[in-house]
């Protein structure tokens, strides 16, 4: 049976219907991930980087996302190397879409069984930095603004086997390298560092996004990196990833993000995005439209393992669409004039507190601060209205307002 694939133009079309303007990409790897597991092999066929394009701008895709070898095989020739490159660049032409991102696959090759830039052997350390400035030639010259680290293996099963310290001074030295690299070349190119807390290895280096907030700032060019949190991995630290988000927000270090949805603390699920966590994808879809991002909306995820090519195309859709609706669900919530009502009642009054707040230090605030005299009764007996506020978010959120 050939597959039906109804592209966007002809489905009828609706409020949710994703187009460019929404700035949805997908990795060449989820839409073309075949369902293989750790206890099955895969259940789809290979779909092609030119078809993976095609049928994702079809459906109102405006990017693709690429490891270097989801595109170039790992034992491509150079020449090999150039014509799949100037095919691929054709079809991203003739279908209207851009690669806003790129990565290297530092995980799948045997060589990375121990890690890449922190493993103990420092021939795979240099084949990896290798391997990296080769695939960050390649996101440039596909167009790619940012360069995503995913350090799946840069980690231990056996503790005894590296050295943390070692390890993280291992991590700085590759990425320092790679931004020199970047600038000697004078790339227009951010680096976006992927955290996770394990999987495939038992415990990863550098595993929420505030650990890597942390060590950007002990890197030489730390204006060069951000970060590309996931839903799935923050989950799976049993984190806040609404509250994760924020921070790299207010740190200006948002520089991409990977979309998709997880069953709480679990292994990697990569579930279509909206596919579960309802009332946090709300929170976190209104975050990112209220506070202007304006980075592609990147999802890393792929369909269920039940799923035949057309299951694969309903899942993409299934992204956009759920995202498109929940902005829609953040619009009505700024919109409701009793939420905004309760809101400005709850944050109102003088949030300086007479001048004491707000304006930092100085000895004369210090002062009156000490001073000054509270009302601790009326402070105590304070109700916040907070279950009504979040009844009116879950009547929204269920769209019966
Ligand atoms: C997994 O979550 C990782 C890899 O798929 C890739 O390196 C990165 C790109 O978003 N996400
Ligand atoms: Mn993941
Ligand atoms: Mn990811």
């Amino acid at each position: 049976m050939s597959t039906i694939i109804t592209p966007a133009q002809e489905r009828t079309s609706d409020l949710y219907t994703p187009t460019k303007a929404d700035k949805f990409s997908f990795g060449l790897w989820t839409v073309g991930n075949r369902g293989r597991d750790p206890f099955g092999d895969a259940v789809r066929p290979t779909l092609t980087p030119v078809n993976i394009v095609k049928k994702l701008s079809e459906l109102g895709a405006w990017g693709v996302n690429l490891h270097d070898n989801d595109l170039v095989p790992f034992e491509a020739t150079p020449a090999e190397r150039d014509r799949i490159v100037r095919e691929f660049k054709q079809a991203l032409n003739d279908y209207g879409m851009v690669v806003p991102m790129a990565t290297t696959n530092l995980f799948f090759h045997p060589i990375f069984k121990d890690g890449a830039f922190t493993a103990v052997d420092p021939a795979v350390r240099a084949f990896a930095l290798q391997k990296t400035m080769r695939a960050i030639d390649l996101g440039v010259e596909l167009g790619a603004t940012t360069y995503v680290f995913w350090g799946g293996r840069e980690g231990v099963d056996a503790e005894a086997s590296k050295d943390p310290l070692v390890a993280v001074k291992r991590m700085r030295e590759a990425i320092d390298f790679l931004c020199q690299y970047v600038l000697d070349n004078g790339y227009n190119l951010r680096f976006a560092l992927e955290p996770k807390p394990n999987e495939p290895r038992s415990d990863t280096y550098l595993p929420t996004v505030g650990h890597m907030l942390a060590f950007i700032y002990t890197l030489a060019h730390p204006e060069m990196v951000g970060l590309n949190p996931e839903v799935a991995h923050e989950n799976m630290a049993n984190l806040n990833f609404t509250h994760s988000v924020a921070q790299a927000l207010e740190a200006g270090k948002l520089f991409h993000i990977d979309l998709n949805d997880q069953k709480g603390p679990r292994y990697d699920q990569d579930l279509r995005f909206g596919s579960e966590n309802i009332k946090n994808h709300f929170f976190l879809v209104k975050l990112l439209e209220d506070s202007g991002y304006t980075g592609p909306r990147h999802f890393d995820a792929h369909a269920y393992r039940t799923e035949d090519e057309q299951g694969v195309w309903d899942f993409a859709l299934g992204c956009m669409r759920t995202y498109n609706m929940f902005k829609e669900k953040a619009r009505r919530f700024n919109a409701d004039p009793e939420i905004q009502a309760l809101l400005a009642e709850i944050n109102g009054g003088d949030q300086t507190y007479g001048g004491l707040l707000g304006s930092g230090y100085s000895t004369e605030t210090a002062t009156r601060l000490k001073e000054a005299l509270f009302d601790l009764d009326a402070l105590a007996r304070r109700g916040y209205h907070y279950e009504k506020l979040d009844q009116l978010s879950i009547e929204i959120i269920l769209g019966t307002r």
